[in-house]
């Protein structure tokens, strides 16, 4: 399955509440696209998502449901390796060891950190502050070229690249270098609800966001309730978060340029344009959300792919591991 002649695509995500839209639009959407391209790795972040506290049984269900929409949006399991990070435990271990190569104060500049410890202020724990250390520990065991995800993670693949660089730098060269792989349109939806805030599965407000498994009828109700201002003309411009939002989605839902967007509802009003967004991801998502459901509904089929899925990975991790282990001075087992 690995060609040794392509690079590899690393990219995971949180099974942390139920996709949206912008997790589709920003990151997964292209998962799929990339796989003859490249070697895929794709993974779902369980150790990342109990940063905040999970109910147990809501995250082994968001895990699968997770899995069947990783393959729900194009990603072939034969293709591409599809895993569950906890099976693998050389994140953990990786982690561990990079912990010791990581500024505390190059982590305390984390953007991501202080607006989820702002959110979460009675469980500011450890995790949270070093989830970048981790996140850098899943990329590098797979020597990933390319990471796809949206804007909101460019700060970590920054210190992703500078902690491999400083161990390259250290022992030699051990890591590949790697580089975040942002979606020209859609690289950051912001919120229906408060435009100016990205829009994000943990929202207390389910109108900020429209989830893949939302019915038609919800999507549309979002769309029309979707906060914009009274000017009423569909442009990108400052001052017109909702609006520029909208041609985002729109755009990134139909395929289409901004510009584009702008020219088709030129001299329409919102009456006209919002539900034609909400009528764009509607038919967007219908095929996510009816494969979603039939997958789930062969919990078998999807234990397969996790099983064989953390079996690839775990041989892959290894090498990198003991590579690090042996050059850092570990004792051979
Ligand atoms: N609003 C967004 N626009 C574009 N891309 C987005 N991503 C997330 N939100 C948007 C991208 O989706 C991938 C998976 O994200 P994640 O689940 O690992 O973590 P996150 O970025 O913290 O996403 P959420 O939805 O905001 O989760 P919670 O609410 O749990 O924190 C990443 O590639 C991310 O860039």
């Amino acid at each position: 399955m690995r060609d040794p002649n392509k690079q590899t695509i690393f990219s995971g995500v949180q099974p942390s509440g139920h996709l949206t839209l912008g997790n589709y639009l920003g990151a997964i959407k292209h998962f799929g696209t990339l796989q003859d391209e490249y070697n895929c790795i794709y993974c779902v972040v369980d150790m990342h998502a109990i940063t905040i506290r999970q109910d147990p049984a809501g995250l082994r269900r968001q895990t699968l449901e997770l899995l069947a929409q990783y393959i729900a949006c194009g990603i072939d399991p034969k293709k591409s390796i599809l895993f569950v990070q906890s099976h693998v435990p050389a994140h953990a271990q990786l982690a561990w060891v990079l912990n010791c190569y990581t500024m505390f104060g190059e982590m305390s500049r984390m953007t991501q950190f202080k607006d989820k410890s702002s959110k979460h202020a009675d469980n500011i724990n450890v995790g949270l502050f070093d989830y970048p250390v981790l996140m850098a520990a899943d990329i590098l065991l797979y020597q990933a070229h390319k990471v796809p995800v949206g804007i909101d993670q460019q700060q970590h693949i920054e210190i992703t690249r500078d902690i491999a660089q400083r161990f390259n730098g250290i022992y030699s060269d051990t890591f590949v270098i790697p580089e975040g792989f942002y979606p020209k349109v859609g690289a950051k939806i912001n919120s229906l609800s408060e435009p100016s805030k990205k829009m994000s599965k943990s929202d207390e407000n389910p109108n900020g966001y429209i989830l893949l498994l939302d019915k038609p009828e919800d999507i549309m109700r979002k769309f029309k309730r979707a906060v914009t201002d009274s000017d009423n003309r569909i442009i990108r411009a400052e001052g017109k978060d909702g609006i520029t939002n909208l041609i985002t989605i729109y755009a990134a839902a139909t395929g289409k340029s901004p510009e584009e967007v702008e020219a088709e509802f030129a001299g329409k009003g919102y009456g006209a344009f919002k539900p034609a967004v909400g009528e764009a991801v509607v038919e967007l998502l219908r095929p996510v959300r009816e494969t979603t459901e039939d997958l789930l509904k062969n919990k078998d089929y999807l234990e397969q792919i996790y099983q064989e899925g953390a079996e690839q990975a775990n041989a892959i991790a290894r090498r990198t591991l003991d590579k690090v282990y042996r050059k850092i001075g570990f004792v051979k087992r």
